[in-house]
């Protein structure tokens, strides 16, 4: 998987995906990661991307010019699925993920400010893409949550002794509790059937826990069951 971003913080990006299983995927050529920092297109001789929005508002827009310029020199004019980080997009979820994670290379769009012009937009993008009902400063945050769920779905991302884990979360439930050394910790035991050896029962407790806890902490995700 090729991942190109288009960023006006490309070291944010580069430092975020330079760490832990991104970083080994990296360096083992499971994953490619580009940045390319639009304001290096600009036109502008102060080095600006943003003007005031026809019409009057708050903030500042990114022009088209600078972000057009900078995805055709990454992609050469080719056919490139274009994600847009954005509060109006659909939510991002695990099913996105599986869906992306099947594409040969990505774009990713970060906006800034107030947002980018409309006109490139319906150039350039085939996704929208939001992370969730909250307010970011930008899209970069969100990008990094974007690739970040794509990589471990990337044959080879995973040791194979974490992709046993993909497994089990997917199932549509909370994960159950875990313990490790010591049995005892602060008074606190360890369930006694994680001790049994009994492994018949040690599944029972583990989906019984599993359930308890989506219908305590999540019950929305037991609607579609
Ligand atoms: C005044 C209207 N604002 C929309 C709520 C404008 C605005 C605020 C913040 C536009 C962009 C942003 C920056 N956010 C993102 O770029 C973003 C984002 C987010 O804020 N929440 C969840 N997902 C995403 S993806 C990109």
């Amino acid at each position: 998987m090729k991942f190109t971003v288009l960023t006006l913080f490309p070291e944010f990006i580069e430092n975020s995906m330079h760490t832990s299983i991104c970083k080994r995927a990296i360096e083992n050529g499971y994953l490619e990661l580009e940045t390319c920092n639009f304001r290096e297109y600009t036109e502008n001789k102060n080095g600006r991307v943003d003007d005031y929005p026809y019409g009057g508002g708050a903030g500042m827009l990114i022009q088209a010019q600078p972000v057009y310029d900078a995805y055709m020199a990454v992609t050469g004019g080719r056919k490139v699925r274009t994600i847009y980080l954005t509060p109006q997009g659909e939510v991002f979820n695990q099913a996105k993920a599986h869906e992306l994670a099947e594409e040969e290379e990505l774009v990713f769009l970060c906006g800034h400010y107030e947002g980018i012009d409309e006109r490139v937009l319906e150039e350039i993008v085939t996704d929208n893409i939001s992370i969730g009902d909250y307010v970011l400063t930008g899209g970069e945050i969100a990008s990094v949550v974007v690739m970040d769920a794509i990589s471990r779905l990337i044959p080879g991302v995973l040791g194979n002794h974490d992709s046993a884990d993909t497994e089990s979360f997917e199932n549509g439930l909370l994960e159950y509790p875990q313990y490790t050394r010591p049995e005892i910790w602060r008074d606190k035991k360890v369930p006694e059937v994680l001790l049994s050896g009994h492994h018949a029962n040690i599944e029972k407790w583990r989906q019984e826990q599993s359930l308890l806890r989506t219908k305590e902490r999540r019950p929305d995700l037991l609607d579609g069951q």
